[in-house]
């Protein structure tokens, strides 16, 4: 089973600014504890170094309240990146923020030029196929550009829907392997998932399926044992980062990285050593 989908050497993360309290969010389920969300932000990058991941530890944006999410700004591959156009407009500036950084990795970055939006939250690239959900953020005109872009790397899009009022495709779904998806039973029910094996989330844990599988483990927000206990039962080293701040602005274990292997070392990002 090939393993390209899930290995990676590095990760790109943002801490949060103080700003991040004003981080969009679909209900207002409190204000975010700042200090909370910095120390399970921490504990989210030592869980990545953990797994063998060069960490790419980026400032924190004030002017852009969603920065910590850096997962929407761009699609990493192993070929080249391409950076997204979100559908917020006050994400829409933080893509051009992540360019430069992707183009010390990568000799080709190509960028979503619209008028179509696509945020990568709303990405999920398997071994053998690219799964897009349109959803509030992503069009289909978005979609269509970037399968257009990523059609000379020889990946291959398919289009599928967001369920109504989630956010992203992403936030109901994870890769888990080559051939296992995570996903809310809500998110799978609409049949998108047909040739892949399905773990579904536990009743009530739907928000457990932002997760991410890097390298050996798979980073789980911390609180949903039921799918913890699944997904060990299938198998698979779990790992729970604290998540409570994140997910009051809808961000899960997904939005807060971009995980990849560059065909470029990174030279002169400071405090980056060379990968393994
Ligand atoms: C937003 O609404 O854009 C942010 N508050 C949350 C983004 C979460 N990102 C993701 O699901 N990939």
């Amino acid at each position: 089973m090939s393993d390209r989908s899930y290995r990676f050497t590095h990760a790109i993360v943002r801490a949060p600014a103080d700003s991040a309290t004003e981080g969009l969010r679909a209900v207002d389920s409190g204000a975010p504890d700042i200090a909370l969300m910095r120390r399970h932000h921490a504990d989210y990058v030592a869980a990545l170094r953990a797994e063998g991941a060069v960490v790419v530890d980026l400032p924190p944006l004030p002017a852009y309240p969603d920065a910590q999410f850096v997962e929407d700004t761009a699609l990493c591959l192993q070929e080249g990146a391409v950076v997204m156009r979100p559908g917020a407009p006050s994400r829409l500036g933080e893509a051009a923020e992540m360019a430069p950084t992707l183009a010390r990795f990568y000799d080709e970055v190509l960028t979503i030029e619209g008028p179509g939006t696509i945020e990568a939250g709303d990405v999920l690239t398997m071994e053998t196929e690219i799964l897009v959900g349109r959803s509030a953020r992503t069009d289909a005109a978005g979609i269509a550009e970037m399968a257009r872009l990523v059609a000379r790397w020889g990946y291959r899009v398919r289009e599928l829907e967001t369920p109504p009022g989630v956010l992203h495709f992403k936030t109901d779904c994870s890769l888990l392997d080559a051939e296992t998806i995570l996903s809310t039973e809500r998110l799978a029910a609409a049949g998108g998932f047909t040739g892949y094996r399905v773990i579904l989330t536990a009743e009530g844990e739907e928000a457990a399926a932002n997760a991410i599988r890097f390298n050996g483990a798979v980073i789980v927000p911390d609180g949903f044992p039921r799918t913890t206990e699944r997904l060990a039962q299938a198998g698979y080293r779990v790992v729970p980062v604290g998540n409570s701040e994140c997910a009051k602005l809808d961000g899960g274990m997904s939005c807060l990285s971009l995980r990849f292997s560059p065909p470029k070392a990174g030279e002169g990002l400071p405090g980056l050593r060379a990968p393994l």
